[in-house]
């Protein structure tokens, strides 16, 4: 039997050798990581290990996959729920500047045996389509029906991942078929992509051109993790790739770290064959994808997140005796940890974060009407449309305390 824990490792893997042949940039990438990894390990020693040991942060990635219906996130939900991943957080990407039409979760294990296991996350946004401010009422129904008229995920992936999830894992034979059923779902299909509908939602929004003009889904990027993401800066640089122009998150101090720094690059155009209006297929090329990495630090409390946002990382302690007295971030007591406090780590993301990940993406800020009705979504709409609990991140890390 291949359990779930043993599904999710090997589908992070799976991702991560597809994404190396279709991304080459995100090969050095770990390549990079890795050897600061190594490097920081044998500087700090034990330490370097506070935040998660380095099996753990070797093998780390988070992933993220856009879809343009419930039902699509419904499968989504099934596939990654065979793998151990649940649905955690509601983030609204409307209210991000520039907004981006999706509303998100990340799916990721929920309890700390199986985040030291393997802490496979994947960051996975829903198109909005009823939202006025980006869609008049014709497009709405032009996306409703494309999207309608697609099938994401085989059957027979479906009915694998309900089987993993029933009877808590697959037989061998079963396990290798829906790895590859799974990972060839996210690959950039090689299917034309009609360039005048992919034009039109390009002009409102690169993020529903890469979502709602195509017939599949891929993923968006992979993300390793780093624990010196400063000097992964300087060294992706050296190497010649353009990294955006800063590292998004709380800057570095020489206060404990908190939350999550992330950076990226742009992936180079790929290509792509468009079909004309005239029905001939023409080559062509997108830049939709990229390569991102990141570093994390210890959990915020709500209040301890509340003080980050409204006044920085400046406004913290100095040790993280003070952040845990002050209640502000998550510990777990233990003797054999220095200072007796072991930091629990932040799993999640951070809004504004991964509105700088959308920007860094799109190849024009698109066109929003402010002025057209918005429309509801809410944690509560989400977890309907997953057909399962939507966990919320506090309690979870309540919970591993
Ligand atoms: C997701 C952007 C969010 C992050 O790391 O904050 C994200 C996307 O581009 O689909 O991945
Ligand atoms: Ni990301």
């Amino acid at each position: 039997m291949v359990e779930p824990t043993e599904l999710r490792a090997r589908f992070a893997r799976s991702l991560s050798a597809l994404y190396g042949t279709e991304v080459p940039a995100y090969t050095t990438l770990v390549e990079v990581c890795e050897q600061i990894n190594a490097e920081v390990l044998d500087r700090l020693g034990a330490e370097a290990e506070r935040h998660g040991s380095i099996a753990r942060v070797t093998a780390e990635r988070h992933g993220a996959i856009r879809v343009g219906t419930a039902d699509e996130l419904a499968q989504v939900a099934r596939i990654l729920g065979a793998c151990g991943m649940h649905p955690v957080g509601f983030y609204d990407l409307r209210e991000a500047s520039p907004p981006v039409p999706v509303v998100s979760t990340a799916f990721r294990p929920t309890d700390s045996d199986e985040l030291a296991a393997n802490p496979f996350r994947v960051f996975t946004s829903l198109l909005v389509v009823d939202d006025r401010r980006f869609f008049d009422a014709a497009t709405q129904s032009q996306l409703e029906e494309f999207l309608g008229a697609r099938r994401l995920f085989p059957d027979e992936l479906l009915e694998l991942a309900d089987r993993a999830e029933t009877c808590n894992g697959l037989e061998i034979g079963d396990a290798e078929r829906f790895l590859e059923l799974a990972t060839a779902s996210f690959a950039l299909s090689a299917e034309p992509v009609d360039h005048a509908w992919y034009d039109h939602l390009e002009a409102i929004s690169s993020v529903a051109a890469d979502i709602g003009g195509v017939t599949s889904t891929h993923i968006n990027h992979l993300t390793p993790r780093v624990l010196d993401i400063d000097e992964l800066y300087r060294r992706m640089e050296a190497r010649g790739i353009t990294m955006i122009d800063r590292i998004q998150g709380p800057p570095l101090t020489t206060k404990p770290a908190v939350l999550l720094r992330q950076t990226s690059f742009r992936a180079l155009a790929e290509p792509r064959t468009f079909r004309e209006p005239d029905g001939s297929l023409a080559p062509g090329e997108l830049r939709v994808r990229f390569g991102e990495v990141e570093a994390r630090g210890v959990a915020l409390t709500p209040a301890g997140r509340a003080l980050y946002d409204d006044r920085g990382i400046d406004a913290f302690p100095d040790t993280a005796q003070e952040l845990h007295a002050a209640g502000l971030a998550y510990y777990r007591r233990d003797p054999d940890a220095p200072g007796g406090l072991s930091p629990i780590v932040y799993e999640d993301f951070l809004p504004k974060s991964a509105a700088g990940i959308f920007a860094s993406n799109l190849t024009s800020d698109g066109s929003v009407d402010a002025a057209q009705r918005a429309s509801a979504r809410d944690a509560a709409w989400l977890q309907d449309a997953l057909g399962r609990p939507l966990h919320d991140p506090y309690e979870l890390y309540a919970a591993q305390v």
